[in-house]
């Protein structure tokens, strides 16, 4: 093989120090993704830990991508969510090699929920204040299966003048990535109802449900709740950002109906996706 001419020279050193800045460019990116979680209060093995999840997932999902490619015979609305996910994947494949791992986290959708309320007890669980008088019952609606029936016969408020009546979806809720929330629900004597998402001094809450005696769906994009943390002074509305994780509870309490109120409310089918 023949020496290099001074161009060939010259080219190859342009190639290396362009790939010497490539690297200290990630680097560099890396560590600045790496200080912003650190201010943000998340450690460094939590970091690492993160960042090798989203290495694997990146690997997943660009072999669920190859397996989509392989069933191009889909129906189009299939295909519409294989190029979503094609894209996702691209996306993850890039954060993971500037170590972004706080892209890499909001590129992990978590699997919908869907509760039919079926086997209700074993899932849900009615909390109520001491001085409230309320029940849960399941019961069998036309066309609907199963639904969860809350009877409130008598709101007493508690010291502070509140009072509540929660159905809480008992276990916590992986919500990363998920962008809608629908359910069902009628009312009859009580008017209203929200859902709340909660986790720890945050909550998400979702605008009223005006509830008729007609089964009727609410659908919001959960960028429509409203995003709160509590302080010392109780709870305050600040800057919208998602959930990662929360408990479902769908609420009838104060704030909601009036504490001379009394009646039921029924919920079924309850979507995150
Ligand atoms: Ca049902």
């Amino acid at each position: 093989m023949s020496r290099p001419t001074p161009e060939q020279q010259l080219e190859e050193a342009l190639r290396r120090q362009a790939e010497k800045q490539r690297e200290r460019e990630e680097e560099e990116r890396r560590r600045a993704v790496k200080e912003a979680a650190r201010e943000i209060g998340v450690s460094e093995e939590e970091f690492d830990a993160a960042e090798q999840a989203a290495i694997q997932r990146a690997a997943a999902a660009e072999a669920a991508e190859r397996v989509k490619k392989q069933e191009e015979a889909a129906k189009s609305a299939q295909r519409a969510r294989a190029l979503k996910l094609g894209g996702a994947a691209a996306i993850a494949a890039s954060v993971v090699l500037v170590g972004a791992v706080g892209l890499a986290w909001s590129m992990s959708p978590s699997a919908p929920i869907q509760e039919d309320f079926s086997g209700l007890t074993s899932r849900w669980a009615l909390e109520t204040n001491a001085e409230t008088q309320a029940s849960l019952t399941s019961v069998t609606e036309t066309g609907r299966g199963e639904a969860a029936q809350i009877e409130v016969t008598h709101f007493g408020p508690a010291a502070d003048g509140k009072y509540h009546v929660n159905l809480d979806l008992t276990s916590v809720q992986a919500l990363e990535g998920l962008g809608q929330l629908s359910l069902f629900a009628k009312g009859d004597g009580l008017q209203t109802a929200r859902v709340y998402l909660e986790s720890g001094g945050e909550r998400w809450r979702s605008p009223p449900m005006t509830l008729g005696a007609d089964w009727q769906q609410y659908q919001w994009s959960i960028r429509d709740f409203e995003h709160q943390v509590r302080g010392s002074d109780g709870w305050k509305v600040v800057d919208f950002r998602y959930p990662e994780s929360g408990r479902i509870s769908i609420k009838v309490g104060h704030f909601m109906n009036p504490v001379d109120a009394t009646g039921r409310v029924w919920v079924d089918d309850l979507v995150v996706e």
